[in-house]
């Protein structure tokens, strides 16, 4: 465990030494691998001359170091202290080979070289490869690679690196070799090695100036029969790319691997590709439709990172998401246009609402671009990630698609293999139209949820209409409310008259159709609409056109209306959220005070209309049925009353389905189908408003709705209908129905380890009070292992969303959560680190709660702590 040093982006230098080539040798065993280096090292005239070469390793054993071929000593040529190593006095440009020995079968922090069953393979973004060989890890040194993997034929016959195989053959005691060289020069984080008994699913794509390129996705033997759907999604997302920003792939190979034991979803080391097997293996018989939609997602991303990452880069890691919010975008909008748009916006900003929002306002609330760190594999976030793709959609916003994609082209073509910063995307935009997007950089820097608020007035008798909007960001962790600056947003709008028609927008005597776009800059901007014949609804921030929290008070009708007519389909679908979101806080207070709840009457007007009119949309439709979650809702409390929350929710569910039973059991008949199941677009929409239908049915009370969950999920139709139908049972207070369904579904899918993950999942997200003892007992279940990062988010990560049972009052999940993470602590930090973050957010629980969290968190705190769980844990306890 290293004493934990802040790393500060002001601090930044360029490094010393260039490296141009790199050539690796491994030599694969299971506790003693052995990896030869040949660096190939060059001064770098920006910097003083005399400078040692720095190096970072981390459990290495040194076996050998040599200059030029002359071995090094200690003490005199090179000095080691923790993770780095010096080469002293050296010249403008000189060869250093290196040695050493690592110990992939004892590697349970799945970073650098591991064993995942039966193969070895590698993670080395962020810092991964300082566990595999001495090197200058950060990613502005970029290096062409070499690769020969040596290991034994009979267990090991696949040997994968970066780029292309250009030698193979036998070599004595039943090995055999494969030299791989990558041409274009990449940071270290995108090394990749792969070895093992695998076989492959081939295919080829040809790219837009007639290159043929070979496809394939490697897996173990069983997992053949799970590899169709990814091929095709790799095959989309390359079109989709050339069509949409012209990027062509580059090498004549590309390869994907799915291994079991994996951090995060996927990982875009350059041509080898490696995947969590969540993240790619699916068939119609083992995964849901979202778990193909994910998928789809999750390969095109790492497929687009090819550009967005690895041709051009970061130039340190404070610039994570200059690769990560444009390639978050990306996918999304890769997803929007082959599948359908508003679902895909509504679905992405309900998750950044729910859990981003979430984040910006803890303890780890962080700028898009951090400042400092300590770990930085803990800074793979929700901000990075999500918001900062929301900067590229409003970037986009800003300049419109034309200059947008001019940008793109002039950002790839000028930065293409270079290292290099957030700054740099921003100018070449800012350049390609015409733009000052100085402002916009404070969207970097700045950290928290901006809050818009907005007020309005309507004069008759001059026909205008003033809209008025005030910014200001909360206060964070290093960040006052002083010190935040107002931002450069984006506000689309539009106007509906009382009739839900939608009023042409003119502004300053400029005519600017029915819907547009206006930018604020200031801590307060109002816009004067004229023509305006009477008061009008405003519909705001459609497509949720920035990442904010909007505060205007719309009517209860006025938000009826905007559900009704709104010709934005984002904003239609947002303000039933609130008309939902107010009916369970007005339950919620009645619960409070011990009076009866009742169903807000224009709640169950428009769900009424929404139930019987035939829809042209199901998918959009069951979005606007199912409610905001508790923990949406729990977002806007002052103090979260966690059971009060879930019982409001539960009510108005309840009574919808109630009242309109007979409407949801003809919307859940017609959609039946016996169509054969195929993941598209059509289909899913009806599974969807199908299983929405059938939880009200459930949640209505009436035995006929729980009869009908079991009678889907006996048909084992597909996994879709298998799992909402499960859902419902387990979760219901029908002991029997929910232990057939466990009971059966284990039994049928007990040799699939991926389908064993919702097993777990939907077990420990009940909402009974036995939950806590059946999460201890899973854990001894066979198929769970706390080493595998799935198992650990299926079963303890899902327990922790169970808000009910992982707040219970007597403190004892929080007391699971914090177990688990001392054991992953030593096992894998990084997941360690994740698994702790609902323990964090205590702030706004009540007393007794904060208390009982903030006791667990102290206990771990007197652990001997990894870096990873050091900071999140320090950062925690200084908030309260
Ligand atoms: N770039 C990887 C991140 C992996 C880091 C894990 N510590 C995944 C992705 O964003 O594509
Ligand atoms: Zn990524």
């Amino acid at each position: 465990m290293s004493e934990p040093r802040t790393i500060y982006l002001k601090d930044y230098q360029p490094p010393a030494y260039w490296i141009d080539t790199v050539s690796l040798k491994f030599v694969l065993d299971d506790h003693d691998t052995r990896v030869q280096a040949t660096l190939s090292v060059r001064h770098n005239p920006a910097r003083e001359v005399g400078l040692p070469l720095r190096l970072y390793g981390v459990d290495l054993t040194l076996k050998a170091i040599a200059l030029d071929g002359q071995p090094l000593e200690e003490g005199r040529d090179y000095r080691i202290e923790g993770e780095t190593l010096d080469v002293l006095s050296v010249a403008e440009q000189f060869e250093l080979t290196t040695e050493v020995s690592i110990d992939p079968a004892a590697n349970t922090a799945l970073e650098g070289l591991y064993r995942s069953s039966s193969m070895f393979c590698t993670q080395c973004e962020p810092e991964g490869f300082r566990r595999i060989t001495w090197y200058p890890d950060h990613p502005d040194v970029m290096a062409a690679y070499t690769v020969t993997v040596v290991g034994d034929r009979a267990s090991l016959p696949v040997l994968l690196s970066n780029g292309n195989p250009i030698e193979s053959g036998d070599l004595p005691n039943n090995r055999h070799y494969v030299t791989w060289q990558d041409p274009f020069p990449k940071p270290s984080y995108l090394f990749a090695l792969v070895a093992g008994n695998l076989e492959k699913r081939e295919d080829h794509f040809i790219t837009q100036s007639g290159r043929k390129v070979t496809l394939q996705i490697w897996v173990e033997k069983q997992d053949l029969n799970k590899t169709e759907f990814a091929m095709g999604a790799l095959k989309r997302a390359m079109r989709w790319d050339e069509d949409t920003y012209g990027r062509e792939y580059d090498l004549d190979l590309f390869m994907i691997v799915a291994v079991s034991d994996f951090n995060m979803g996927a990982m875009e080391n350059k041509g080898l590709n490696i995947f969590n097997s969540a993240a790619v293996l699916a068939n119609p018989e083992t995964a849901t439709d979202a778990a193909f939609q994910r998928i789809e997602g999750i390969i095109a991303h790492e497929y687009f990172h090819n550009w967005s990452g690895d041709r051009v880069t970061c130039r340190d890691w404070f610039q994570l998401a200059l690769k990560e919010g444009l390639t978050v975008f990306r996918d999304q909008s890769f997803s929007a246009d082959i599948n359908s748009a508003p679902v895909k916006r509504i679905q992405d900003v309900n998750f950044l609402r729910t859990h981003q929002f979430a984040e910006d306002a803890g303890p780890t609330a962080h700028p898009v671009r951090p400042e400092s760190f300590i770990e930085i594999s803990n800074f793979y976030t929700l901000t990075i990630y999500e918001k900062g793709a929301e900067l590229v959609r409003m970037l986009k916003h800003l300049l419109g698609p034309g200059d947008y994609r001019k940008g793109t082209d002039l950002y790839f073509s000028r930065f293409d293999g270079q290292a290099v910063r957030v700054e740099d995307f921003i100018d070449s935009l800012a350049e390609a139209g015409n733009r000052d997007l100085t402002q916009f950089m404070r969207w970097y820097s700045q950290a928290g949820t901006p809050m818009l608020e907005v007020s309005d007035e309507y004069d008759e008798g001059a026909q205008r209409y003033r809209l008025t909007v005030r910014q200001h960001t909360p206060a964070t962790p290093g960040q006052p409310a002083e010190s935040k600056q107002p931002l450069h947003i984006p506000l689309r709008l539009g106007l509906l008259s009382e009739q839900g028609e939608a009023l042409s927008l003119v502004i300053e005597g400029k005519a600017l159709g029915t819907d547009t776009v206006v930018e604020l800059r200031d801590a307060e901007h109002s816009f004067v609409f004229e023509n305006v014949a009477s008061r009008p609804v405003p519909s705001l921030l459609r497509g949720f056109s920035a990442p904010v929290q909007l505060q205007y008070d719309h009517s209860p009708a006025a938000l009826a209306l905007l559900m009704k007519h709104d010709e934005d389909g984002f904003n239609r679908w947002d303000a039933g959220q609130q008309l939902m979101r107010r009916a369970i806080e007005s339950a919620m207070r009645a619960i409070q005070q011990q009076q009866a709840p009742e169903l807000d009457p224009l709640l169950a007007d428009v769900v009424g209309t929404l139930v019987s009119t035939p829809s042209d949309d199901y998918a959009v439709l069951a979005e606007m049925l199912t409610l905001p979650s508790e923990q949406y809702v729990a977002g806007f409390q002052q103090r979260i009353d966690v059971d009060a929350i879930h019982q409001a929710r539960n009510f108005v569910r309840q009574a919808l389905g109630d009242t309109f039973y007979a409407e949801f059991l003809a919307l859940y008949r017609q959609q039946q189908s016996d169509a054969p199941y195929v993941p598209e677009f059509k289909q899913i929409a009806q599974r969807a408003i199908k299983n929405v239908a059938l939880s009200y049915l459930c949640a209505s009370g009436r035995d006929e709705g729980l009869a009908l969950a079991k009678q889907q999920f006996d048909a084992d139709a597909n996994m879709t209908d298998v799992r909402a139908a499960m859902t419902l049972l387990v979760h219901s207070d029908n002991s029997e129905l929910a232990d057939h369904a466990v009971k059966r579904f284990g039994e049928q899918w007990g040799h699939d380890s991926l389908v064993m993950d919702a097993w777990f999942g939907i077990q420990v997200t009940r909402p009974q009070p036995d939950v806590l003892e059946r999460v201890k007992f899973l854990m001894q279940h066979p198929a769970f292992s706390l080493k595998n990062p799935n198992k650990v988010r299926a079963l303890v990560g899902a327990f922790a969303t169970n808000r009910v049972n992982f707040h219970r009052i007597d403190g004892e999940g929080y007391r699971l959560l914090a177990d688990v993470v001392i054991e992953l602590n030593r096992l894998n930090p990084e997941i360690a680190a994740r698994m702790i973050v609902p323990l964090t957010r205590y702030q706004r629980f009540d007393e007794q709660r904060q208390q009982l969290m903030r006791e667990q968190l102290e206990r771990i705190r007197r652990e001997p702590l990894s870096r990873n769980l050091f900071e999140i844990v320090e950062k925690a306890l200084a908030a309260g």
